[in-house]
């Protein structure tokens, strides 16, 4: 009893607080039919070759917008290495891509730490961060990054990089702005009007998650031929609207041989038609950068898209994904969050896989699922150690 009250009243102060418009009720939740993943008799075949792609490009024309042609000359110049980062355990390197071949266009610097011990390549999470590579351990020997008013280390609570090397994988991350800022500039800026004059952008043009997922991709080109990580064993991981960007990288890039994603709300795995906490229409006007401009005609029109984000979650199919709530982010919809794990669930069994494996929502701080995976987390958002030792049981039971 005394818990149902606790949740009532955290309930009602995150209501006080949102913007006029929206809500978090579940009762003011509308009707609504989800579309279907795929036609009644279609074969595994038939989604593979076919409507897989047709769904892709769904997403990319109406949502995260389509990639121009880029020729990709990306150049690689080799930065710092300690082979006795963390005292001993961990090898660090740094990289810089030139996303471009370009001196003059945005540089990838990834942070790649590696076990010392390990015997062969080793499975990495590959994940983008807010402020910095510094700011992902408090190390003096990781480079400051671009953001200098962040401090050393002031991430590392999200970012368990000491639990990830003493379990035997890797870490490899690069601060987002390297390729685009994420900001509303008309795209002048970053990998978007490096590669293409803004005059030539239309309603279908990428916005920057597609921006941040295609930078993704070139961090894993470069993984694929560094010595100490297994290229085939690459996970991308992202926590909110980097976790909406870790689902869109593992559906472009099949070669992501997994997805983390954590608290990613609208525009990640919660469901658009939903329309709980953060809606299309909200994000759209906060943040008009995110998604191409077709996205924004859907706002307080959810019904009318021709997908919703179960959609997003299946492009991963056969692939294992994590989608990951926090029970204090009711922001993110963790309920509209776990629908879409669970729906996504028909193209898993399909491909012979197994989905959530449960209909209900399961209990706070339970982690659920086969190759599907969710839980929904006790507290705010933000990425704690509780989320990190479920995703490093993932990688061993699933990746490793
Ligand atoms: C919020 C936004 C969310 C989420 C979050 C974040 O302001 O409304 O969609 O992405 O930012 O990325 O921190």
């Amino acid at each position: 009893m005394r818990s149902f009250l606790f949740c009532t009243v955290v309930c009602c102060s995150a209501l006080q607080a949102l913007p006029p418009g929206l809500h978090t009720e579940e009762s003011k939740v509308p009707d609504f039919v989800l579309p279907a993943l795929f036609p009644e008799g279609t074969s595994a075949e038939d989604w593979q070759k076919n409507l897989r792609a047709e769904t892709l490009a769904l997403f990319e024309k109406e949502m995260f917008g389509v990639v121009p042609a880029i020729e990709r000359k990306g150049t690689v110049e080799l930065g710092r290495k300690v082979s006795d980062f963390l005292g001993g355990k961990a090898l660090l390197q740094e990289v810089s891509i030139s996303l471009l071949g370009d001196e003059k266009g945005p540089k990838l610097n990834l942070l790649i730490v590696t076990p010392a011990a390990a015997k062969g390549p080793v499975p990495v999470f590959l994940g983008l961060n807010f402020k910095g590579n510094h700011t992902v351990h408090s190390s003096e020997l990781i480079t400051m990054g671009e953001d200098q008013k962040a401090g050393r280390g002031e991430r590392a609570a999200r970012w368990h990089l000491e639990g990830v090397i003493d379990r035997g994988y890797g870490l490899v991350t690069a601060f987002y702005g390297d390729i685009d800022l994420d900001e509303n500039d008309g795209f002048k800026d970053g990998i978007h009007g490096a590669a293409e004059s803004p005059e030539k952008r239309d309603d279908s043009s990428w916005g920057s998650i597609a921006g941040w997922t295609w930078g993704l991709s070139r961090g894993l080109d470069f993984l694929e031929t560094y010595e100490p990580v297994d290229g085939s064993k690459v996970v991308v991981f992202g926590h909110s609207r980097l976790g909406k960007t870790s689902l869109w990288a593992g559906a472009t890039d099949e070669r992501f041989a997994g997805v983390i994603s954590n608290n990613s709300g609208c525009g990640g795995a919660a469901l658009s038609r939903r329309a709980y906490g953060e809606t299309v229409a909200r994000i759209n006007t906060s943040f008009p950068h995110w998604f191409c401009k077709n996205f924004h005609a859907y706002g307080l029109k959810e019904d009318e898209l021709p997908f919703d984000q179960h959609q997003l979650v299946a492009l991963i199919a056969p692939r294992p994904v994590y989608v990951a709530s926090a029970q204090g982010d009711q922001w993110a919809d963790p309920k509209g969050e776990f629908l879409a794990a669970k729906h996504a669930g028909p193209i898993y069994q399909l491909l012979g896989k197994k989905g959530l494996g449960q209909d209900e929502m399961p209990a706070v701080d339970e982690a659920i699922g086969g190759t599907v995976r969710y839980h929904l987390r006790s507290g705010k958002h933000d990425v704690k150690v509780y989320d990190w030792e479920q995703y490093l049981k993932f990688m061993d039971e699933l990746i490793r």
